[in-house]
Order: structure tokens, then C-alpha cells, then sequence
């Protein structure tokens, strides 16, 4: 299977189904010199893990990271860095009827049409597990970009089925397991997803990620845009059906004096735009907006067929997420911080000697 790779300085390569022995990342490209320990990556891989509160999936995996090489007395050495971290939870016996039938919604049927065999178990590659290694690599590029030029990522939870937040506080964000940015509606949402869950059906979302501190001029033009990188990155994520950046989609009925970021000396009076002009950040926040699906694996029977072509029932039994959303803002803020860490290397590589460009806004 190729496409298992990510980046062009800062490279991740992910390994390692839901219901093997173990998954993985080689990351190629990081620089010397950052300091890293296996204790840093527990904050993160937390915050994405399931079984953390009862409305996300039920599997509990340890998710302890083992560094099997880049890394001297505890700084990155400029070669590959290996992470490894074992499956300790897999109940492949839930996945016996799967192995002769799809999901509707799931990727099973492409994989087969694809590949003409695959791993059922969990859903095997396309499971959402294998978004663990994002995370983990995101630690040391979130560290790195924070250390040299004072990025900060951070994301949230936008919407949960028809739910929208009333107010916004970043400070409420990491206090709830929704990563919801309004602490009054935080059991208002608790109702809900029990509800959901009773009613075997699982509810869509939409998660934000925001990067602070980005200078301008990362990014390239044509092809290597860093809106065109972070929305491919960030559909790359399971369940992704949707990507904004900026105003994103509500452009569309917007008329041009009031989508263009007005400029003065004080800096841009807006920011419609994303941080993001011509593919190229302009030193505002980076704002991105990604849409999830509801989950495939449902109680809920659904027409389907096996192998053979039969009509079959499918009701998917398993440990899973009603609304894969809940877990999803730690991989968004990832797969940020991946492509904003490729970028910040190339532009070095390219532009280093153009140096601070007057006049800079604040
Ligand atoms: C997932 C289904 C469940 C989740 C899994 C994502 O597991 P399984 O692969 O056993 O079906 O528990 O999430 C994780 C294991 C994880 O670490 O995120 C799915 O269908 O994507």
C-alpha cells in the first residue's frame, strides 16, 4: 500500500492496523538538537485516546510510546526518528461477521475493490487508531515550532450534530471530553450523546484548528500551497468530508469589500482570510475548519452485501465512537502542526536569506 507517507522535509511515515501487534512512525527530516523524552507524548495521546469518557469508544489502549532511535541523551540527532506504540486492547472476535460483509458508509467496500483482500479486523489500516502516530509525531513538531518561533496549535470542537457553542473561551476547551469552547452547554451535550448512544446511531461534527504566531511567508505557490497542504492533510483524517480555511465555504455570498483583511499600520482589521494569501501566510492566525461524518459502525441495521453479492443485514457490533468529532480535535491541531512544520523548514531552505521583508504588520 503506498500513500503512507506525509511531508517533504519533515516526512512522517505511519504503519500498523488497529488489531496488529503494534503501530508506528518513522519521522525523516526533524532538526538536531530538540530536546525530547517519551514523557511528552502522554499529554497528547491522552487527549486523543479513546475511553476516556463514555462517549467515545470503549477500547482502552495504553498508548505508551517507545523511541526506537533518532534520539541521543534525550535531543532529536537529525536522523530518522522511529515511534512505536503496541495494540494492549484488540477484540478481533467483533469483527467476524465484517470479514464476509461492508458497512455501509465504510471504507471495507474500497479497500476490497482496491486491494482484493484486506484486514477487517477494526477496519484494519482505515481505522481511525492509525491517527495515534499523527499525534505523536505532532508532538515533536508542535515542541519545535513553539521553541523556534513561538507557534502555538490549538483546536476545538465547532459543532456536534445540530449543537453549535453559545460562547467561546479557550480556556473551556481542555476542562470538558467534548473540547468544547463553552463550559454552560457542556451538559447539554452530555444529554445528547447519551440519547445517541441508546439509540445505536452515531452524529457528525465539525472540529477548528488555530495556529497563532505563524510569520508570514510559509507556504508556496502553485502546487505547495499552505492552504492547499493543510486542506489535504486535514481531509486525510478518517471520516474528514469537508475542509475550510478562512470564511472557507461562506465566501461563496460574500461580496469583496467585505471578505478583503483592510490593512493599516496597526496590522489587518480582519482576518476572512485564514492567514492564508496566494497560498502564503500572511502572519495572522491560520484558521482551518474540518467537517466529520457520522461514525459508519452503527447499531442501526443497514442494508448491505457479502461477498457473494447477497443482500445481508449489517449491524456492526465493537467498541466505537457515536461521534468520531469528540476525538478529533488533537489529530486536526496534528496534521496542522505537520504541515506548518514542513513548510517552516522549506521556507528556510528556500527563502532563509531573504531575511524580515518591510513593512511587516504587527
Ligand atoms: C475505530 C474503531 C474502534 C476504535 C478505534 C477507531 O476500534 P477498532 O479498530 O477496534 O474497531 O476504538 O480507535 C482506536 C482504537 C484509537 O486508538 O483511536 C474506527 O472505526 O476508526
Amino acid at each position: 500500500m503506498s500513500s503512507n507517507s506525509f511531508g517533504k522535509l519533515f516526512t512522517v511515515t505511519t504503519f500498523g492496523e488497529s488489531h496488529g501487534p503494534a503501530i508506528g512512525c518513522v519521522i525523516d527530516g526533524c532538526p538536531p538538537g530538540l530536546a525530547i523524552d517519551e514523557s511528552e507524548f502522554r499529554t497528547d495521546l491522552d487527549r486523543r485516546a479513546t475511553g476516556k469518557s463514555r462517549h467515545t469508544s470503549q477500547r482502552r489502549e495504553a498508548d505508551d510510546v517507545e523511541i526506537l532511535s533518532g534520539v541521543y541523551e534525550g535531543k532529536t540527532t537529525g536522523t530518522p526518528i522511529a515511534l512505536l506504540i503496541r495494540n494492549t486492547d484488540q477484540r478481533s472476535k467483533d469483527y467476524g461477521d465484517i470479514a464476509s460483509t461492508f458497512r455501509p458508509g465504510h471504507a471495507d467496500y474500497t479497500y476490497w475493490q482496491k486491494y482484493g483482500i484486506r484486514d477487517p479486523r477494526g477496519g484494519g489500516r482505515s481505522s481511525a487508531r492509525e491517527t495515534t502516530m499523527r499525534v505523536a509525531a505532532a508532538v515533536i513538531a508542535k515542541k519545535w515550532l513553539a521553541e523556534r518561533y513561538g507557534v502555538r496549535v490549538r483546536g476545538y470542537l465547532a459543532q456536534l450534530g445540530e449543537i453549535a457553542p453559545e460562547g467561546f473561551d479557550w480556556e473551556a476547551v481542555e476542562q470538558n471530553p467534548f473540547f468544547w469552547p463553552h463550559a454552560a452547554q457542556v451538559p447539554q451535550l452530555e444529554k445528547a450523546m447519551d440519547a445517541l448512544r441508546k439509540s445505536g446511531d452515531s452524529v457528525g461534527a465539525r472540529v477548528n484548528v488555530v495556529a497563532d504566531g505563524v510569520p508570514p511567508g510559509w507556504g508556496e505557490p502553485i502546487y505547495g500551497k499552505l492552504d492547499g497542504d493543510l486542506a489535504s492533510a486535514l481531509m486525510s483524517i478518517n471520516a474528514v468530508k469537508g475542509v475550510e480555511i478562512g470564511d472557507g465555504f461562506a465566501a461563496v455570498a460574500q461580496h469583496g469589500s467585505q471578505h478583503r483583511d483592510e490593512m493599516s499600520a496597526d496590522g489587518f482589521a480582519s482576518n476572512h482570510a485564514g492567514g492564508i494569501l496566494g497560498g502564503i501566510s500572511t502572519g495572522q492566525a491560520v484558521i482551518a475548519s474540518m467537517a466529520l461524518k457520522p461514525t459508519s459502525s452503527i447499531l442501526i441495521p443497514g442494508h448491505s452485501v457479502n461477498l457473494a453479492g447477497e443482500p445481508v443485514e449489517v449491524v456492526t457490533k465493537g467498541r466505537h465512537d457515536p461521534c468520531v468529532g469528540i476525538r478529533a480535535t488533537p489529530i486536526a491541531e496534528a496534521m496542522m502542526a505537520l504541515v506548518l512544520i514542513d513548510h517552516a523548514l522549506r521556507h528556510r531552505a528556500q527563502c532563509g536569506d531573504v531575511g524580515e521583508v518591510k513593512p511587516r504588520l504587527p
